[in-house]
């Protein structure tokens, strides 16, 4: 078992490597939604109120996740393209080492000992959906997949803050945007629609197979220079769950068993989200997290005022001020 900090190591090597691998990655939502602010005592030295925040993680790190498709039922084929020419193995769920489980996106990634969940060649011409369930509301900074086959064609992130109800786009990638999606390519979102996904085809630089494909929440929003007051943002960010679907599979050959998805790591960076008045998060006895709120808030993201301490409307912490409600 981990301890907490290695986790927390885990996750600040990933996103150092994520910087690494995706130059284009807007530093400003790190900035915003990690660094700037990682205060998790609730009140200063002298007692007083002030900002806090529980720890950023890598969320999905040891999360059991939802796929759709996973190889090995039936055994079946499949080939890689490598450096001196291509290796062909054998899924089959019957034989524990040559299975590609679902447990595989969210264990210790370890460059030296690379594990991989692998949906079917054959299932690969429908849609495969991978579902990471939060428990509760976080407020996400990055997604980011590592492939170790090749990667799609044609992806799409969605997020739900009803608990899987209801979802919204949160990314496209595909090689023909309005075709697949209807949405333009676009890298930037309009100061009047700021929660709009956007598409991208910049995943789709050659070789196709492996690599990294990294979402930042924030990367080409307007406001998020001013994340603290934008309440439009502060929505943006928030989730309870995450769904991933791959549409359609780069062509690699035109032989079925070189296409299929295949993922060596799923990561979400990011914190429970408990308004400012939480610095702790921890797991309750029905194994969901839940804030610890302070600052006489209540509620599962600490969003309202504790009975009797009513006596000015409840407000988000900011980095100036605590708002803590007030009573008698
Ligand atoms: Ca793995």
């Amino acid at each position: 078992m981990l301890t907490m900090e290695s986790q927390c190591f885990i996750s600040v090597f990933n996103f150092i490597a994520l910087f690494i691998l995706a130059p284009n990655f807007y530093r400003h939502s790190f900035l915003t939604v990690t660094a700037s602010s990682a205060r998790t005592d609730c009140y200063d030295d002298y007692g007083r109120p002030q900002r806090c925040l529980p720890e950023f993680h890598n969320l999905a790190y040891g999360k059991r996740i939802y796929a759709s498709h996973s190889c090995g039922k039936p055994p079946r084929k499949f080939c890689k393209w490598q450096l001196r020419g291509h290796t062909c193995h054998v899924c089959d769920s019957r034989i524990p080492s040559q299975t590609y489980p679902v447990k595989y996106l969210t264990d210790l990634h370890n460059q030296n000992n690379v594990t991989c969940w692998q949906a079917d060649p054959k299932q690969s011409r429908e849609n495969v959906t991978l579902i990471l369930s939060l428990g509760k509301a976080f407020d996400i900074t990055y997604i980011s997949l590592q492939f170790c086959g090749p990667r799609p064609e044609s992806m799409a992130i969605y997020k739900s803050l009803d608990f899987g109800k209801s979802w919204r786009p949160y990314q496209f990638y595909s090689g023909s945007c309005s075709r697949v999606y209807g949405r333009p390519r676009k890298a930037f979102a309009d100061r009047e629609n700021e929660q709009e996904a956007l598409c991208t085809d910049a995943h789709l630089i050659r070789p196709l197979q492996g690599g990294r494909i990294a979402f930042s929440t924030l990367e080409g929003r307007p406001s998020a220079s001013d994340f603290e007051s934008s309440f439009v943002l502060q929505e943006w960010v928030s989730a309870t769950d995450i769904k991933i679907v791959f549409n359609r599979i780069s062509a690699v050959s035109k032989r079925q068993e070189y296409k299929y998805y295949a993922v060596s790591d799923l990561a979400v960076g990011g914190r429970c989200r408990c308004n400012g008045h939480a610095g702790r998060c921890p797991i309750s006895r029905d194994g969901k997290p839940v804030c610890e709120c302070k600052h006489h808030t209540a509620g599962n993201n600490c969003e309202q005022c504790k009975a009797f301490f009513n006596d000015r409307p409840w407000r988000p912490a900011t980095e100036t001020s605590a708002n803590e409600c007030v009573g008698k």
